[in-house]
């Protein structure tokens, strides 16, 4: 927990969030600037800089991540249509909040490649 991190402090709730599912290790909250019809963000509660770094530090808590993105995709009803799961990683990706976070975007056609 860092006290200078936006999402821990989502996560102790001293950020106000739209929390659409929790878990004992995983919270997933609405992004406050949605990309799309379904844009949720899903985070581990333990800071971890990035998905790479989360994986090889603790691989159960980054498919804690992944089956509660896929958790998301069910109770927002896009899980039979579609949806894109995103890791943006460093600069160059847009990665703008250091505490991994998933992107869980549906409810529109997306392109490819992606922007
Ligand atoms: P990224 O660019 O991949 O690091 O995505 C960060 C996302 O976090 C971005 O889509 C906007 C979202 N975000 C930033 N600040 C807040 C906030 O205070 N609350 C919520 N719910 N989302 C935020």
């Amino acid at each position: 927990m860092s006290s200078d991190c936006l999402f821990c402090r989502i996560v102790d709730r001293t950020v106000p969030a739209t929390v659409v599912h929790e878990t004992d290790s995983v919270l997933a909250f609405r992004d406050i600037d949605p990309q799309a019809p379904t844009h949720v963000l899903v985070i581990p509660k333990d800071h971890h800089p990035d998905a790479a770094s989360m994986a090889s530090a603790d691989p159960a808590l980054a498919g804690a991540v992944l089956s509660a993105a896929g958790e998301v995709a069910k109770l927002e009803g896009v899980d039979t249509s579609g949806y894109r799961l995103v890791f943006n990683t460093g600069r160059d990706a847009h990665q703008t909040v250091f505490h991994v976070h998933c992107h869980v975007l549906a409810g529109r056609g997306m392109g490819w490649p992606p922007g």
